[in-house]
Order: C-alpha cells, then structure tokens, then sequence
C-alpha cells in the first residue's frame, strides 16, 4: 500500500468542547464521579507508613489547600509554581489544588543538582517553590516563597477549612504544567503543556482503559514512577480519574516494591524497562507473594522481545502491555490494549485514538510506506504548546500544520503497529551504515550472565564509530570479553557487531529508567579533562 499517513485505527473519542470553560482537575473528578466506586472509596496509600486518604477527603484536601493558596499566598492564574519533592500522597493533592487554580507546576527531579536546579528556574520563572526538608536546600537563597509540602504547617493547610476557594475560570488552551524534557540527549528545555493536552491524554487514555478491563473493584496502582516526570505526572491525573487505589512509594527500592506488592494487593504497576528485565532475572522476587498482578504497564525506553519473553515465561499470568510516548506529547501516544495486542513483542502497539503518524527518511524528507524506518512524526490533541522561551528550538520540533518531530527512529507495519528502534541522535554509525545501540543492549541482556549492559558509540579512524558495550554480569560471574563479543556476533550482521567493551558495577540511569549513554561516554571515550 502507498499510505503516507498512518491514521489511528482505535474507535473516536469524545472529548469536551474546546470551548468549555475546564481544568484538567475538574475534568478527571468528573470522570471519578461517574465510575462505580463510590467516593469513600481509597485514593492514596502511603507504602510504607500505610496511611489512607479517600476520593472525598483527596477532594475536601484539594479545596482547602487550594483556598489557603488563593486567599493567604496569593497564587493566581497564570502563576508558575515550582515543585522539587520525591513521590509523597501530599504530591497529587499539591497538583490537584494548583491545576484547579490555574497555577502552571513545574515539577522537578528532587535529586537534580544545585546548578541544575537554578537553570530550570530560569526557565520557568516561579513566583513560589514548593520542596521538602530533603530538598529545599537546592533553591536558590531568598529568591522565591517556599512551602515544605512534609510540614506540619502544610498539613494544616490541606484541612483547615478556615478560607472558602473561590473558582477559577479556566480556558482549556491554558498552561497546566512546564516539563522538563529528560535531558538524556541535549540540553534541558522547559515543555509547555495545556489543561486540554491533559484532558485530551485523559479521555483518550480512559478509553483505551475501558476497551481492556472489566474490573468488579477498582485496580490498585503501585506508583514507582516519579511525580516530576510525563509518566508519573500525568498518572496521577489518570488514576482519579479512573478512581484507582493509588499505592505511593516515595523513592524506587526493589525490595520496598515488592513488598509493597504483597502487601496492598497491587495489581496494575507502570515500570520502566530495566524493572521489567530486573524481575525477569533476580531471584529475589521469588520469596514475595506477587500474584495480585495483573498489568504490568512498561514504557519511557525500549524493550527487547528476548525481555518480554523472559518476563512472560516467569509470569505467565501477568499481562505486559507497553506504551510510547514523550513528555512533549503529554505522554502516550501508542500503547497496545488487550491480550492479543500485547503479544505483539517489541510493538510499542497502535496509535491512541484522534492521533496521526508519518514516517519520514532522515535524508529525503519524504513519508514512507509501511514496514520502512524513519523518523516518528506525529499529530493529535496531546501535543505540546512549545517549549518555553526557546522560539528555535520550537519550531525545529513542531514543524507545520501540527506535525511533531519526535526525533525516533520507528516503522510502522501494515496492521498499524508501532516499532521503535533508538533515538535517532544516538545511533552508532559504522562504515555509513546504522547501529542501533537499543538492539545490541537488547541481545546483550538476553545472555543469562549479563546482567545489564549500554552500548555506546567509540570513535574509530577507520569506520567512524564502533558499538562498544558497558556490560554488568551477574554476581560471582568469569564470563570473559570474548565470550560476550561472540554471542553478540552469532545474532547479529557483521557491521554490527561489538567491537570494544568494559565492565561496570552499574549502568547509570535517569530516574525515568532511561540509560545515561551521555555519562558513559563521559567515562569511557572522552579523554580525562588535562
Ligand atoms: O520525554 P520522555 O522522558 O517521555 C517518556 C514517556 C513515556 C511514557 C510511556 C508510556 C506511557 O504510557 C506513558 O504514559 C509515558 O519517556 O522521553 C521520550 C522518549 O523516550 C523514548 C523515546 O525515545 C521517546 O522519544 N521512549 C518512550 N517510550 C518508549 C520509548 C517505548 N515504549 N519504547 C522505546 N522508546
């Protein structure tokens, strides 16, 4: 077929009227108040202290601590609100009181360094910071009001209910949130999302939730993604919205997760994959009673077929569906939905209803057909307004009539599905032709004795570049560089085979579970600083 724009195949979704006068937070409670789970019903767990918060009292907090903001702080619309924290229930909460004051959050990595942190505030210019105990030593002095969301005071701010919040009028075209895109490749740009983007990925994705479960109780969602991130930020909407039982743990620990697991029930839990590689390989696992899961949801990096069938064969009985997306399209764009879907391995699944795609050659510019690698352009209601302050950087990304560069190497076979490949900025290229380091990671990962391993570009007189492998095996293990290189070399063509390695204790990750090529190459390929 000659299709040059790939139209997604899932059945419309109704979204409300651009017009309508809506936050993202009014939104998802209405959702709520339609489900069959009545508002007493559990909406945040504490995983380690086990304290709980109803739908009525996540709704009464939400008020209370939104007039408290609009009354005694004076935030406004428009207003940027910095967020430095690790995952807490008070974070959905702080969410929810800014989203419905028309506030813009801009969350970030708790263990982002000082510089990093100043650098992301000049990008989205806060009127206040809200940070913790652990975190508040990283703003900068003086400079703005803060709030300690784990305070005593803040507390009090989310009960009393001493000031009346008086309702903001929200246009959907208004900001929710700066995100700051992963900064794995480049330099950080500050991501500008809409109150519609959000409501879009939240009636699109309760859709797609619909379709797949038939539930007689609502799920329980273990959160192990971060707050401050696309995934877990905007999981948090999502799970009001579905009227989920949400399980918080404040910073990812193996061992907490699958205690937390056995503990509470937990039956949906969004992982990124080196978890899903780590619970496939780690004997660990076998001493918790883990068989309350039902969906394990993976996305933010790719994930090889080898991994999904080692996962598969440990767990049978949970289903693993995968998702792609990108904080600058508000977060999924493609999932797959359904048993059937998620036996697709290595598919990141269909597009997400009201969503187009191209895939374009690198070098010609032109969209291909199906079953050809390209680069991902897409189209829908959830991509991003720009990013804030960086005009250049903007437009390089959206390019016209709506189309988002994604900057991924993919191929879209006849029946729709998606495949990513790599980020097109990381290929290795050997004598011209590409390398994809997530293939060769992928094959490497396979070997029962490996642990973990990264495939990064060394620089080569001869060929330009060639792959070479960081690889971690498994405790008390001689395995050998040849070894390695020639299990590689057995399943792969000749110009991609390993040509250097190292080992290492461990591969550095962002905290979204992407690897740090970047840190890698920084100690591997760069010369020592003289
Ligand atoms: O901007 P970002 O850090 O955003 C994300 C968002 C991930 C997801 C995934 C599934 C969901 O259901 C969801 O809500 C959020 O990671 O990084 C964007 C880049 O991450 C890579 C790809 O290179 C994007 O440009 N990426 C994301 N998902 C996948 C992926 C995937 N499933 N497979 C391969 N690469």
């Amino acid at each position: 077929s000659l299709t040059k724009t790939f139209h997604s195949v899932r059945p419309p979704v109704h979204l409300p009227p651009e017009n309508a006068f809506l936050s993202a937070a009014e939104y998802a409670f209405s959702l709520r108040a339609k489900s069959p789970w009545p508002d007493d019903s559990v909406a945040l767990i504490n995983s380690i202290t086990g304290q709980q918060i109803s739908y009525s009292e996540f709704a009464r907090r939400t008020k209370s601590l939104a007039a408290y903001l609009q009354k005694v702080t004076q935030l406004f619309k428009h207003d940027v609100a910095f967020v430095l924290s690790p995952n807490s229930i008070q974070v959905p909460i702080l969410y929810f009181s800014l989203l419905s004051l028309g506030v813009i959050i801009s969350p970030a990595n708790p263990v982002a360094t000082e510089p990093e942190v100043y650098g992301q505030i000049q990008l989205s210019k806060p009127v206040i910071a809200f940070a913790t105990s652990s975190t508040v030593h990283k703003l900068p002095k003086l400079r703005h009001q803060t709030i300690l969301i784990d305070s005593p005071e803040f507390e009090s701010m989310m009960v009393s209910s001493k000031y009346e919040f008086e309702h903001v009028k929200l246009s959907q075209s208004d900001l929710a949130a700066i995100m700051y895109s992963s900064g794995t490749t480049g330099k950080v740009k500050g991501v500008m999302l809409t109150h519609k983007n959000f409501i879009a990925q939240t009636a699109i994705s309760s859709a797609a939730w619909e379709m797949s479960e038939k539930r007689k109780s609502p799920s329980v969602m273990l959160f192990t993604t971060p707050y401050f991130h696309i995934f877990g930020f905007f999981y948090s909407i999502r799970s009001v919205a579905l009227s989920e039982k949400a399980v918080v743990m404040e910073r990812f620990a193996w061992k907490n997760m699958l205690k937390a697991v056995q503990e509470f029930s937990v039956t949906h839990v969004a992982l990124t994959p080196p978890v899903v590689v780590k619970l496939s390989k780690d004997g660990s696992a076998d001493g918790y009673d883990l068989s309350s899961l039902e969906t394990v949801i993976c996305g933010a990096a790719p994930l090889g077929q080898e991994a999904i069938a080692a996962f598969t064969a440990r767990f049978p009985k949970v289903m693993l569906a995968q998702g792609y997306g990108l904080t600058e399209s508000t977060a999924a764009v493609a999932r797959t939905i359904g048993p059937e879907e998620n036996m697709k391995w290595g598919s990141t699944g269909k597009l997400y209803a009201g969503f187009e795609a191209k895939v374009v050659d690198a070098e010609t510019s032109e969209a291909l057909p199906p079953c050809r690698e390209g680069e991902l352009w897409i189209r829908g209601p959830t991509i991003m307004k720009g990013y804030v302050g960086e005009p250049e950087a903007t437009s390089a990304t959206l390019v016209c009539d709506g189309w988002m560069r994604t900057g991924d190497l993919c191929y879209i076979d006849e029946n729709g599905f998606l495949f990513i490949v790599d980020r097109l900025k990381e290929l290795i290229k050997y004598k011209g032709y590409q390398v994809a380091p997530a293939e060769l990671e992928q094959v490497l990962i396979s070997h029962p004795q490996v642990a973990d391993a990264a495939v990064i570009p060394y620089p080569d007189k001869e060929t330009g570049q060639v792959p070479m492998a960081i690889v971690v095996r498994q405790p008390q293990n001689t395995l050998n560089e040849t070894e390695i290189m020639d299990f590689v070399a057995k399943q792969v063509a000749p110009y991609k085979k390993i040509r250097r390695l190292a080992f290492i204790n461990s591969i550095p990750k962002s905290a979204a579970g992407k690897l740090l090529r970047k840190d890698l190459i920084r100690k591997f390929v760069l010369p020592p600083p003289a």
